[in-house]
C-alpha cells in the first residue's frame, strides 16, 4: 500500500527506523508521489498561488516573457485556423487550452537541449526555434517548414502517434554515450501512451538512465476517444511506477506548476538520473482538427467548464494582480503578433509550390525501393493528370 502524504506538508512524517529521514525535505516527485492521486499546482484557476513552497525561482521578466509566448501561440492558432477555413492552408491540429504545457515546459529547456515534438506543441517549438513563418510552411504542405537552425536542436512535428519517441530515446541515448548533459523534451498525447513505441521508449529510457523527459499532454481526448475509454490506469503519470521513474501529474493550464515540474526532470536528467514521465493535465479547447467536429462527442457544459480554467486567463490574472501586466501590454502585444503573422504568412503564400520529389527526399538517406517504387507511382500520376 502507498504512504499517504499530506501535500500540504513537505516534510516527511514518517521515520523508517535508522534512516534518520526525520525533517528531510521531500523533493517535488515524493510530494506528489503518482500513487497518492494528487495533482501539482501552483496557481489554481483565479490565478492565486495556492503552493508557495513549490512557487518556481523565476524573475518578473521571464514570467512576462513565458506569458508573452502564450499569447503569441494563441495569436498564430486563431490565424492558422481562419486561414484554414479559407482554404489557404492544409488540415491542422489547433493548440488552443495548451499554451501553459507547452510554453511552461519549453521554458525550463535550455538551448542545447533537444525538443522531439508531436504536433500540439506550437508555443514550444516557438520557443525553441521554430518561427512563426516555419509554421505556416509546414501547413502549406511544404517539407521546408520543418528545417530548423541546427543549433536549436529541435525535431520535425511528427503525426503518426508515438513514432517520435523512440528517436528521443535514441537522441537520450546518444548523449549518455558521449557524456553530455543535455536534456530530451519528448512530446505526445494522452492516446499517444496506448502506442507500442510508448512502452518500448519508456522501458529502455529508464533501464539505460537516458535523459528523456516524456511530457504528456493529457487533452482529454484523442479525437473522439475521451480519456476514460484510452487507459484504466487512473492517471497516466501513474505509469511511471511500473517503468521505475518518477512520475507527476501536473496541471497543465498552470504554467508555474509546469515549469517547476520540468526543471525538477531536467535537473534528474543532467545528473545522469534518467527519465523522468510527466502528465500535463490539460484541455483541447478547439476541435481534434480542422476536419474535426467536437460538439459530436462532447458537451457545451464540459466546453464551459474548462472555458474559466483557461491557461492564459489565469497567467493574466496572475501578473495582472502583480502589476506585471495591463491591458495596454495585452494590445499591444497583440497588434505586433498580428502584424508579423500577416508578413509571415503572406510570404508563404507567395513561395512557389516545392517539388513531390520532396515528400520521399528527407527520410532516408538512401532511399530503399519501395519509395523508389512509389516516386515513381506519383511521378506517373502526376503526368496523367496533367494530360486530363
Ligand atoms: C500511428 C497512428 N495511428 C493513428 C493516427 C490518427 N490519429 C491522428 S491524431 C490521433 C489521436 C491522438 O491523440 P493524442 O495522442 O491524445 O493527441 P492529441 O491529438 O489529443 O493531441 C489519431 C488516432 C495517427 N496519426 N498515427
Ligand atoms: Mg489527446
Amino acid at each position: 500500500m502507498a504512504k499517504t502524504i499530506d501535500h500540504s506538508k513537505t516534510k516527511r512524517e514518517e521515520t523508517v527506523a535508522g534512516n534518520g529521514a526525520v525533517g528531510q525535505e521531500l523533493s517535488l516527485f515524493e510530494a506528489f508521489d503518482p500513487l497518492n492521486g494528487a495533482q501539482f499546482q501552483v496557481m489554481d484557476h483565479t490565478g492565486a498561488i495556492v503552493s508557495p513552497q513549490w512557487m518556481p525561482q523565476l524573475s518578473d521578466e521571464r514570467m512576462v516573457e513565458g506569458y508573452r509566448l502564450m499569447l503569441t501561440a494563441r495569436a498564430v492558432d486563431l490565424r492558422l485556423v481562419s486561414y484554414q477555413r479559407q482554404g489557404r492552408i492544409f488540415t491542422l491540429p489547433p493548440c488552443m487550452g495548451q499554451e501553459a504545457a507547452a510554453a511552461g515546459s519549453a521554458f525550463a529547456l535550455e538551448h542545447r537541449d533537444w525538443m522531439v515534438p508531436a504536433f500540439r506543441e506550437l508555443a514550444a517549438m516557438l520557443h525553441k526555434g521554430a518561427t512563426i513563418k516555419s509554421i505556416f510552411t509546414y501547413y502549406s504542405g511544404s517539407e521546408f517548414g520543418s528545417v530548423f537552425p541546427e543549433d536549436a536542436h529541435l525535431m520535425p512535428i511528427t503525426v503518426p502517434i508515438s513514432s517520435q519517441l523512440p528517436h528521443a530515446v535514441g537522441i537520450g541515448y546518444a548523449i549518455k554515450y558521449r557524456g553530455g548533459d543535455d536534456v530530451v523534451m519528448a512530446y505526445f498525447g494522452d492516446g499517444g501512451t496506448s502506442q507500442g513505441d510508448f512502452n518500448e521508449s519508456l522501458n529502455f529510457a529508464a533501464v539505460f538512465s537516458c535523459p528523456v523527459i516524456f511530457f504528456c499532454n493529457n487533452n482529454q481526448y484523442a479525437i473522439s476517444v475521451p480519456r476514460t475509454h484510452q487507459t484504466k490506469s487512473k492517471t497516466i503519470a501513474q505509469k511511471a511506477i511500473a517503468y521505475g521513474m518518477p512520475g507527476i501529474q501536473v496541471d497543465g493550464n498552470d504554467f508555474l506548476a509546469v515549469y517547476r515540474a520540468t526543471e525538477e526532470a531536467v535537473k534528474r536528467g543532467r545528473a545522469g538520473e534518467g527519465p523522468t514521465l510527466i502528465e500535463a493535465y490539460t484541455y483541447r479547447r478547439g476541435a481534434h482538427t480542422t476536419s474535426d467536429d467536437p460538439t459530436k462527442y462532447r458537451t457545451k457544459e464540459e466546453e464551459d467548464y474548462w472555458a474559466p480554467r483557461d491557461p492564459l486567463l489565469r497567467f493574466r490574472t496572475y501578473l495582472e494582480s502583480r502589476g506585471l501586466w495591463n491591458e495596454d501590454l495585452e494590445k499591444a502585444h497583440m497588434e505586433k503578433i498580428v502584424q508579423e503573422v500577416d508578413v509571415a504568412f503572406k510570404e508563404v503564400e507567395n513561395m512557389p509550390l516545392p517539388d513531390a520529389d520532396h515528400i520521399f527526399a528527407h527520410v532516408f538517406e538512401q532511399m530503399p525501393d519501395s519509395l523508389k517504387q512509389q516516386k515513381v507511382a506519383l511521378e506517373n500520376f502526376l503526368k496523367w493528370k496533367e494530360g486530363h
